[in-house]
């Protein structure tokens, strides 16, 4: 009975196996790997360049958006949470849990960004109230969570400062490991755009960007001085006017709002610098990466928030000999980033108004 059973078992364990060979094939053949849709966690200070990178996220197939954190930036964190809850009400989307984070940078006071996001933070335009309700998790626990739901599958895209990303890895190191990829939008390599040397989000929590990047992975960082390239104009702003839908023409205000403010300060458009940071989670091809080491400036006069890139790899290493230094030879440093260095703005912006246009 005993051996009967076993060979049934282990008929039973080859018709199963040849199964799961066909089933491994034609999912190859099909490319149906290729097309399961990108976990991402998206941490936002919401902001309009915010609002449009989440209803980018929100309608590209590519992505599965597993959570949205609020961390405290462009408004306060009481004012990003209902923004956040407003977005994914918008888009009909109460499933994705929206969590509160931090209530202020590690270790400064709070600059928040009225002056460039209006009053609300979403260019003083008023959306209904929100039908979705706040995940009760503090956000950096959150993120630990989703982390370890998914180990080795999400991709962080943190679109605002830093804080509520490095609390998470303060608590938890081990999620370092297992987190797939982390986009962020932030820094610059060629000047700030907060002031000669600092982009706002780094600025914004310069000890939390420098516990980011020294964390043991791989940033992709996505500056504002390829976000300044990647600019929405007036024609791009008619195109997503033709078709109407409730995200559409928020998106369409938001946009004429941002274009406005940026015309009035010499520009010709409007930076889509957190846009970017989801559409390199859209599709890599979109920009052009480098890796490099990146140092964060946390004490500077001038310079504190600068993301500092070692493009050579390697620092001199001056010895002390008596009264002096002599260089000896040069200490390698290992990347810690992957820095974007150009973007094809026209087929972003195409997809970007393909995505929300008339939805
Ligand atoms: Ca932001």
């Amino acid at each position: 009975m005993h051996f009967l059973a076993t060979i049934r078992d282990s008929n039973m364990k080859r018709t199963l196996s040849k199964f799961t060979t066909v089933i491994v094939v034609v999912v190859i053949a099909t490319g149906a790997f290729a097309q399961s849709p990108k976990r991402v966690l998206i941490d936002t200070d919401p902001g309009v360049d915010d609002a449009m990178a989440l209803l980018l996220a929100l309608n590209s197939p590519e992505l599965k958006v597993e959570a949205i954190t609020v961390v405290p930036g462009n408004v306060d964190s009481a004012q990003g949470l209902e923004n956040a809850l407003k977005i994914v009400s918008l888009a009909k989307r109460c499933d994705i849990p929206v969590a509160r984070g931090a209530r202020h940078p590690l270790n400064q006071k709070l600059i928040t960004a009225q002056f460039w996001h209006g009053t609300n933070g979403l260019a003083g335009v008023e959306l209904p109230p929100s039908d979705c309700k706040p995940d009760p998790h503090f956000g950096p626990d959150l993120i630990i969570e989703i982390i370890h739901k998914y180990p080795h599958e999400i991709t962080l895209i943190p679109v605002g400062p830093l804080t509520n990303i490095a609390l998470a890895v303060s608590k938890d190191p081990s999620i370092v490991a297992l987190t797939k990829d982390i986009i962020i939008m932030g820094g610059s390599i060629t000047g700030g755009n907060v002031n000669g040397a600092a982009e706002a989000n780094i600025y914004n929590d310069p000890e939390a960007a420098s516990i980011v990047f020294n964390a043991g992975w791989t940033v992709t960082m996505i500056g504002s001085d390829v976000g300044e390239r990647t600019i929405i104009t007036r024609p791009y702003l008619n195109e997503l006017q033709s078709l109407h839908g409730p995200q559409s023409d928020f998106i369409a205000k938001l946009a004429d709002f941002y274009l406005t403010r940026s015309e009035k300060s010499g520009y010709e458009g409007a930076a889509m610098y957190d846009p970017l940071a989801v559409g390199t989670a859209i599709d890599p091809t979109l920009v052009t990466l480098k890796e490099m080491h990146i140092d964060v400036e946390t004490k500077g006069e001038f310079t504190r928030g600068e993301t500092v890139a070692n493009r050579m790899g390697s620092n001199e290493n001056n010895v002390l000999h008596g009264d002096h230094y002599e260089i000896e030879g040069v200490i390698e440093l290992k990347p810690n980033a992957k820095v974007c260095m150009a973007s094809d703005a026209p087929r972003f912006l195409k997809l970007f108004i393909d995505r929300i246009k008339g939805k």
